[in-house]
């Protein structure tokens, strides 16, 4: 896959995509992610890359012209996903991550300002995604956070899907708690399902703290669960005496 990034403050992007799952994604050539300045399309003595908003109000607008070099010179033979980033967008998940690493190349504009002229948006966009309901000072940050989800699901090496695959079923619950030793911590001890060694009885451990943790943290998950008798059973035992 490939992904160029269009953005004013590159430094935000760059520094991450050194480490970790991107850094081994990208140096065993199944990912080239290249960050480009939307100074660097500009024509004129300025570098200008906004202006004001035709109709008033606060707040400057990027400007076309930029934007347009930027993407006929990146997408030249034009079957790039152009994928806008603003809180005007459709939610980012973990399917579209899914969906998208099956993309070959994606261009990602990365919006400053009050956003970007709606000609950009009309002629050169195919998707607008948002990372969340929260306002953010760019599509910097949001851009990496796709460049992430996207990158860490695709293959790293060849046989390299396990971890993925887990990742994405269990999306339909929270994770359960983790441990590792020692066994006893400043008085804390670890679960006596997790030291016995019965197999069964961890997996029914593990999948009873999901179960758990979803009703306390994101009950409306359990709402497209298929819950089983037992489930039901589990967390009517575990709502609290009236
Ligand atoms: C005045 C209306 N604001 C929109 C909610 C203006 C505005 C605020 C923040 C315009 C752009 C931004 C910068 N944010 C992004 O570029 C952005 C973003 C975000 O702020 N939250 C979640 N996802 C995203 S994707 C891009």
């Amino acid at each position: 896959m490939r992904i160029d990034v269009i953005a004013l403050f590159p430094e935000i992007i760059l520094p991450a995509l050194q480490v970790g799952i991107l850094k081994r994604t990208q140096d065993a050539g199944n990912l080239t992610i290249n960050v480009h300045n939307l100074r660097d399309f500009t024509a004129d003595r300025h570098q200008t890359v906004d202006d004001y908003p035709y109709g008033g109000g606060a707040g400057m607008i990027m400007k076309p012209e930029p934007l347009f070099t930027a993407v006929r010179t990146l997408s030249r033979d034009s079957t790039a996903r152009v994928i806008y980033l603003t809180p005007q967008g459709t939610p980012f998940t973990q399917s579209l991550a899914e969906a998208l690493s099956l993309e070959s190349h994606l261009l990602l504009i990365c919006g400053r300002y009050k956003g970007i002229d709606e000609r950009v948006r009309m002629k050169l966009v195919t998707n607008e995604i948002s990372i969340g309901d929260y306002v953010l000072s760019g599509g910097e940050i949001p851009a990496l956070v796709l460049i992430d989800a996207v990158g860490r699901v695709l293959p790293r090496a060849l046989g390299d899907y396990e971890s993925a695959q887990g990742d994405s079923f269990s999306q339909e619950l929270l994770d359960h708690p983790h441990y590792t030793r020692p066994a006893e911590f400043e008085g804390m001890t670890v679960p006596e399902a997790l030291l016995s060694g019965n197999h069964e009885k961890i997996t029914e451990w593990r999948h009873e703290q999901s179960l758990k943790r979803t009703a306390e943290q994101r009950p409306e998950l359990l709402e497209k669960y298929q819950l089983t008798e037992e489930d039901i059973a589990y967390l009517d035992s575990q709502k609290p005496e009236r």
